[in-house]
């Protein structure tokens, strides 16, 4: 039971590992295949990235493949940086960058409008097969300053009101019980033996 995730980005990838431990598939990113072109994501919408890393990769080693693309939807950004999340700052620029700018573009915005929603689509495809696609979601504020080492990307940002901790300030299993990556695979769950049996 092999299952290749159409990622790069580490911290997606530590997560993928620990979210499939109990799911019984051996995985692999595309960590372990760093002699890959990217693939260019030029959708506009979460759907369509995921689609393009899926079904690009899928098709180029002839297997089954899984990709993930999910940003940040800030409300009083009107949804940005969304899609725009991983490159917000610049291409290839740090997380850090990212979340300096992320703060810079609501300082005049109060802390009861900062809310904001992590979402994650998920789409697994096979060559010669309708691709399944799945999403979940996550809501919560946009501190003021970070805070936490844990996770990665906006998460020392994304503060989750029941518990005042930001995402980086839980551990991977605490955030691994709550996130919109999680969320995603639990629906992924409820679909897959029947897609695969299709
Ligand atoms: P791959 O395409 O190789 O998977 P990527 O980082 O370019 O890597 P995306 O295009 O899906 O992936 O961008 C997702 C960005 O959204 C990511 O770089 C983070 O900045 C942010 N993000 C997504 N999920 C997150 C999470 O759980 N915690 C913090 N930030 C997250
Ligand atoms: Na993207």
């Amino acid at each position: 039971n092999h299952l290749l995730i159409a990622t790069r980005n580490e911290g997606k990838a530590k997560e993928f590992v620990e979210l499939f431990k109990s799911r019984g598939y051996e995985i692999k990113t595309l960590l372990d295949y760093p002699e890959m072109a990217d693939i260019e994501e030029t959708g506009k919408t979460f759907e369509e990235n995921a689609r393009l890393k899926a079904e690009g990769i899928a098709k180029e080693l002839n297997c089954l493949v899984l990709a993930d693309d999910s940003g940040l939807k800030v409300d009083a950004l009107g949804g940005q940086p969304g899609v725009y999340s991983a490159r917000y700052a610049g291409e290839r620029k740090s997380d850090a960058a990212n979340n300096a700018k992320l703060l810079h573009e609501l300082t005049d915005i109060p802390m009861d409008e900062r809310t904001a929603q992590f979402h994650c689509t998920l789409v697994l495809a096979e060559p010669g097969k309708e691709s399944l696609v799945v999403s979940g979601e996550l809501s919560g504020m946009i501190g003021r300053i970070p805070r936490g080492n844990n996770g990665f990307g906006y998460d020392p940002l994304f503060i989750i009101p029941e518990t005042d901790k930001t995402l980086a300030e839980m551990t991977a299993d605490e955030k691994n019980k709550i996130s919109h990556r999680a969320k995603a695979l639990h629906e992924l769950d409820k679909k897959i033996d029947a897609w695969l049996g299709e």
